[in-house]
């Protein structure tokens, strides 16, 4: 399996993040990707390849204009208002405001965002481009042909909607790859997102839609971020009513309990029949993720990366979360190794 890999992801290396009432370093860190493109070469897992450029037609397929300039311009704005610190939302249109643009960066900040962990830096842009132009490229690989690719991408995606960023995401990489899928001839392509959280902004961008099936398993939105989306009652609207399952767990569930959600998960990838498979690929799923409260272990990985295989599907792996950075390159890629060696062992079974 081919990978799509960016140094640019670099640019990103914000210096803080708000949690718990202080700014701590981020979660969300370059040595994530480096340490996950280590494991990728250690393994051999196959060929690491650039990603090519796609400007923004792509993005703008998924996400507003206005949002899209907005990131662009946001950390230049930030600078000329002379603020001391990195972009931080602190306010938002609330329950009896007016859900209107404001001029302000601070006004635009809370307006394109739905929480405040997630601060802009210089660079930001540059890597959520690169970011997006990873999913493109791996993309077009199982376009021409390749059943699987993996687009290392980070940031990640999952948490951006349509114009709101937030959860350390600001593209959203699997919805714009789904998107190309379709714009190049795809009839249906299901989004299966394994990250411990819930993928908010994937479901909203085509909850109205019958043409990509959203599918995500995370812990209880009760308990942890999102904490706004992300429940079982929510099934999808209009054209997309029946085409988004939510399936949610308590803390500490392990992966004998998770696997019977991917189950229904996989029997629903299978009903809807999609041309490729797009896994919103996490790994904070863990049990010694720092953020997080499932208890997943190493190997499960590779169980997970062999029931994907299974599915027969051309099949995309977009990262997204997972924190615990020594335990981050083992755990993503063991999915993929699980996936190759199902895949290979399928091949040599069946007649040539
Ligand atoms: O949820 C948190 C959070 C939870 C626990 C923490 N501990 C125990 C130190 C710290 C933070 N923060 C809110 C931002 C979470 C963003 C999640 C991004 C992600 O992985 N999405 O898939
Ligand atoms: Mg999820
Ligand atoms: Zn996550």
């Amino acid at each position: 399996m081919k990978t799509v890999f960016s140094p640019l992801h670099n640019r990103r290396s914000a210096k803080t993040e708000l949690d718990g009432g202080v700014l701590i370093e981020p979660h969300e860190k370059p040595s994530r990707a480096d340490t996950i493109l280590a494991r990728v070469t250690h393994q051999q897992l196959g060929e690491v390849i650039a990603p090519t450029d796609f400007g923004l037609a792509p993005i703008l397929r998924v996400h507003t204009a206005e949002y899209v300039d907005f990131l662009k311009r946001c950390w230049d704005d930030w600078v000329a208002a002379a603020k001391p610190g990195e972009a931080i939302p602190a306010v938002w249109p609330g329950r009896g405001m007016r859900n209107r643009l404001p001029k302000d960066i601070d006004g635009r900040l809370g307006y394109f965002s739905f929480a405040a962990e997630t601060s802009i830096t210089e660079g930001t842009w540059d890597a959520a481009c690169a970011s997006a132009n990873v999913a493109l490229t791996a993309q077009q690989l199982i376009a021409s042909g390749q059943r699987a690719a993996f687009a290392l991408c980070r940031p990640p995606g999952h948490h951006a909607a349509a114009d709101v960023f937030g959860g350390y995401c600001f593209f959203n990489n699997a919805a714009m790859a789904a998107q190309a899928f379709l714009d190049q001839g795809a009839k249906r392509v299901a989004i299966l997102d394994v990250d411990f959280h819930h993928g908010n902004g994937t479901q909203s961008i085509f909850y109205n839609r019958d043409d990509v099936l959203t599918i995500s398993l995370h812990g209880d939105p009760d308990l942890v971020f999102p904490h706004f989306l992300g429940f079982a009652d929510e099934t999808g609207h209009d054209a997309g009513e029946g085409h988004n399952l939510n399936i949610l767990y308590p803390p500490d569930t392990p992966f004998s309990t998770w696997r019977k959600g991917l189950e229904t998960a996989c029997d629903r990838v299978e009903r809807y029949a999609p041309d490729a498979l797009i896994v919103a690929l996490g790994v904070d799923t863990f049990e010694h993720d720092p953020i997080s409260f499932f208890k997943l272990t190493s190997s499960d990985y590779l169980t997970l990366g062999e029931r994907l295989a299974d599915l027969g599907k051309p099949t995309l792996f977009t990262m997204e979360g997972g924190y615990d950075v020594a335990a981050i390159g083992v755990n993503a890629v063991n999915v993929l190794e699980g996936f190759e060696r199902r895949q290979n062992a399928t091949r040599r079974l069946s007649p040539s």
